[in-house]
């Protein structure tokens, strides 16, 4: 070495060095990283103990992986080189080292002793030291197993946790599945995070490397499986050109131990095999199954199985034939049972033509009405599927009666990470919360400790040998293209807290949000703590501004299930209903109604039947009570409804402050899109807490006690103000609109809405309430005394993610400037400009040019946006929305 480059390497050292005092710098970060950022740790000295040589001693893809894992994660995190090798047994024992290894690695066994081998899917890590040299010896059951365990390791040190002395972990279940609802033309059944990471336009995406790096996280919580294509299965998924392209997305899961798994349609043997029926009984149906089983393992060998929608939703099913599910599922189970692959038959059979005038007709019946009588018929390689609740995945649901009555059955449970009905990713709400609430449900089948987790881990009801049945849990996640999965920076909470209760139903939840918020965000405490308290508030406020006790979430059933509708639940034949009548509000579900709530075990049944033990935030989904019926809080259930609601979207907009006290010390990029996710959730709690509560007002005829519903002292309707070309236009659902109504401008060059200020001279925050429909800009502006003070455009991409012109609690949203100083007499002015670009013209145009239209051409060349606004709102000067 010369001099010079000795220089050079001093000059390396002390930038080295000065980097190492200088306070952490916070780089931009989109979140594609997740949990597994690896960012470094604050004081790496705790972890020198650690050697610096990785030796892999086995040669499967899953161990490469768990290597080259912990050597990206342990120079990432310490700073400091790891070197990894895959080597022989011997030279393994003579090294400092981290060893990774199957139980069956004879220095292995020897190194720990007798009480080896592990479970297929269990690890042990071991820090010991051994001839003199330190090791750490990560062993697995399988190699998957090892990969878990190079996780768990990663993730103590991420956390800075101490190093696991002697620790062995094992999951809950065999089943830790994500299913994704991805079409095969690149959309996604309610996802809401761009389009899929597996196809595209027909086919599976040329790049996988997105599909790749998601099997990743999946396994770093412990997750085994993906069903990569929509329950509402393509008719044609099944053919050879497919299946080839699919063999690639298996290819992208094998290292990472994540098996894949298709949806099928049970109409395969017609559309795909050209027979004439799909009848699961006839012969040929059930040979065709077996040679297209035979095919998809010729072409991947570790496949998963399929899941199964039928006789729903449209979906064609056994019924046709007058079959059954067990028929159906087992013609399936056998063509898998000699690969070792199993059917995930869905529990999600219901008539979506109910007769809403019929009192004794419910959905909520549906699960056990259908499935209890083949109890016992199922395959062993047949799994139930079973959503949480009885209805479809709202924001509160009792459990699924169809847990305690398929005592002979496989059974696994279905939970919805997508936040379909709580927010569409557009509102932070922490699932978990949840889900935990429903495993530790205790059904009490057989008057005996039966919670949901015990049940699904296949303990509850074992198999006749006393080992546990097959079972486990399954999220539909439906991560997409954008760049951080989910969309919220903050979802992806939900998807490492489904893999951890997957892997261990029993870690306390405050322990896993900590865990991910500290992989996330970084270990600054004040951060964690804010993150954390808001995340497990979340499920509760969200519930609070949406739908109360019980009645569903009251969203549009009808549109896309994101903002309020609350009447599109009722009178027509989907069976979401909750009876909101003149004289009270519920389904009545108890003996003397439905009858749904016998389907529970004695015990439940008894404590939902009677309004003496039934609780408060259950109460409508099985009793019909009058509105001024006393809860057992002591106050009346529509003022618990007013109250609940003006709570929970005060504690929704002070997210935006809590979020701001922590600005500087979580990177820009981040800090920015959750802020303004933040916001946004703020107003749009503000559209929720108004829509309910002046619907419940009107329908129950019993005003607020406080006088606050549409008497807002800060708020001027929109067609209040002096119109200049702004045009009045209704809005349906009423509620969805403050007064019912909304202005419009069909004017090329904009209009303009003008009020005279009364309010006493100050500072002030202004918020304008409009709606921003999909495809079309609006521009807006709002002037003091002719001087513009804020402008900004609708352009914000809602979940509907679809042209439609229609103004409602979907596309209503809120602009909100700060610090706008104002005196009596002020003249305020908001101007809008519409997007009128309606391309219809020039799609026309295309068709007399090149003959036919695309079929969707009209509507998706359609920017119509017509500036609307529904009211202005003013408040004190802080940082809060203003109320
Ligand atoms: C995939 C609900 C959703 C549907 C979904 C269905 C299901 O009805 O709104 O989009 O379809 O559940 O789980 O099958």
């Amino acid at each position: 070495m010369n001099d010079c480059s000795i220089r050079g390497l001093i000059g390396v050292a002390s930038l080295a060095l000065l980097l190492l005092l200088a306070p952490p710098l916070l780089h931009a970060e989109d979140g594609s990283e997740a949990w597994l950022r690896y960012a470094p740790v604050n004081d790496p000295s705790e972890y020198k103990a650690l050697p610096a040589h990785i030796i892999v001693l086995g040669d499967t893809p899953s161990e490469h992986a768990a290597g080259s894992e912990l050597q990206k994660g342990l120079s990432s995190m310490l700073g400091r080189h790891f070197d990894l090798r895959v080597e022989s047994t011997s030279t393994a024992s003579s090294l400092d080292s981290i060893v990774i290894g199957s139980s069956k690695s004879n220095v292995l066994s020897h190194d720990l002793g007798n009480d080896l081998p592990l479970k297929a899917e269990q690890y042990r890590i071991t820090v010991h030291s051994e001839h003199g040299k330190n090791r750490v010896v990560i062993v697995g059951g399988t190699p998957q197993a090892e990969l878990y365990g190079a996780f768990h390791l990663l993730e103590e040190i991420a956390a800075e946790r101490r190093l696991p002395v002697d620790e062995s972990q094992s999951p809950a279940a065999p089943i830790r599945w994500t299913d994704e609802w991805d079409n095969l033309n690149g959309t996604i059944e309610r996802g809401y995070a761009g389009p899929s990471i597996f196809f595209e336009a027909g086919h599976v995406r040329q790049n996988l490397t997105r599909a790749a790096q998601y099997a990743r996280l999946l396994a770093s919580v412990g997750m085994n499986g993906c069903n990569v294509n929509n329950v509402n299965a393509d008719l044609d998924l099944l053919t050879t050109e497919h299946l080839r392209e699919f063999a690639h997305i298996a290819d992208a899961f094998r290292p990472w131990g994540v098996k894949l798994a298709l949806s099928v349609d049970l109409t395969s043997p017609q559309t795909v095999g050209g027979l004439s029926t799909f009848d699961p009984l006839d012969p040929a149906v059930a040979a065709w199954w077996r040679t297209k089983a035979d095919e998809i393992y010729a072409l991947i060998p570790d496949f998963g199985g399929f899941t199964v929608k039928a006789d729903s939703e449209g979906r064609k099913g056994p019924s046709q034939y007058g079959r059954n599910p067990a028929d159906a599922a087992n013609v399936l189970a056998r063509a898998l049972a000699p690969h070792h692959g199993i059917v995930l038959y869905r529990g999600f059979i219901y008539n979506n033509h109910l007769d809403w005038l019929d009192p004794k007709a419910d959905r909520a019946r549906a699960g056990v009405d259908n499935f209890v009588r083949y109890n016992g018929q199922f395959d062993t390689n047949v799994i139930i599927q079973i959503k949480e609740g009885p209805i479809d995945f709202q924001a509160r649901e009792p459990v699924s009666p169809l847990f305690g009555a398929l005592t002979h059955s496989n059974m696994a449970i279905e939970v919805e990470t997508s936040q379909e009905y709580t927010g569409q990713q557009r509102h932070m709400v922490w699932l978990p919360t949840m889900w935990k609430w429903v495993l530790d449900t205790d059904l009490r089948v057989g008057n005996r400790s039966t919670p949901v987790k015990e049940i699904v881990e296949g303990r509850s009801f074992p198999l006749a040998d006393g080992q546990p049945r097959p079972g486990g849990f399954i999220s539909v996640t439906n991560v997409g293209m954008d760049a951080n999965w989910l969309h919220h920076p903050m979802a992806l909470a939900n998807l490492y807290g489904f893999g951890k209760l997957a892997w261990n139903p029993d870690q306390p939840i405050e322990e896993i949000i900590d865990s991910w918020t500290r992989l996330t965000w970084g270990t600054d405490p004040q951060v964690d703590q804010t993150i954390d308290t808001l995340q497990l508030r979340s499920w509760n406020i969200y519930e609070g501004y949406t739908g109360p006790n019980g009645m569903g979430t009251l969203t549009n059933i009808l549109g896309y299930h994101f903002g309020p509708g609350i009447e599109s639940a009722e009178r027509n034949g989907w069976g979401q209903w909750f009876r909101g009548e003149k004289d009270g509000i519920g389904m009545d579900r108890t003996g003397s109604g439905t009858g749904y709530v016998e389907q529970y075990p004695p015990e439940l049944a008894a404590r939902y039947e009677s309004l003496a033990t039934c609780p408060d935030d259950l109460l409508l989904f099985f009793h019909h009570v009058p509105y001024d019926y006393k809860l057992h809080s002591g106050k009346t259930l529509v003022q618990s409804i007013y109250d609940t609601h003006y709570a929970s979207a005060n504690a929704a907009a002070e997210y935006v402050p809590q979020w701001k006290s922590r600005k500087g010390k979580i990177d820009d990029e981040r800090y920015q899109q959750v802020l303004a996710l933040f916001n946004f959730q703020a107003g749009h709690a503000i559209v929720w807490r108004d829509a309910i509560n002046h619907w419940f007002e009107r329908i129950s005829g019993i005003p607020d006690a406080q006088g606050r519903i549409e008497h807002d002292s800060n708020r001027i309707e929109a067609e209040s103000m002096q119109p200049r070309g702004y045009e009045a236009a209704s809005v349906s659902p009423w509620e969805t609109a403050s007064g019912g109504k909304a202005m419009v401008c069909r004017v090329p060059d904009g209009c303009s809405l003008t009020t005279q200020i009364n309010q006493p001279a100050g500072l002030y925050d202004i918020a304008v309430q409009y709606f921003d429909t999909w495809h079309g800009v609006s521009h807006y502006s709002l002037s003091v005394n002719g001087t513009v003070v804020a402008s900004w455009t609708g352009d914000d991409t809602l979940p509907p993610a679809q042209f439609d012109l229609h103004l409602d609690g979907q596309d209503s949203t809120r602009f909100t400037t700060h610090a706008v100083a104002l005196k009596p007499g002020d003249t305020l002015t908001v101007h809008g400009i519409p997007d009128l670009r309606s391309e219809l013209n020039s799609a026309q145009a295309i068709r007399s040019e090149a003959g036919a239209l695309a079929p969707d051409a009209s509507e998706h060349r359609d920017y119509r946006e017509y500036a609307p606004i529904d009211y202005l709102e003013f408040g004190p000067n802080s940082a809060v929305t203003p109320q």
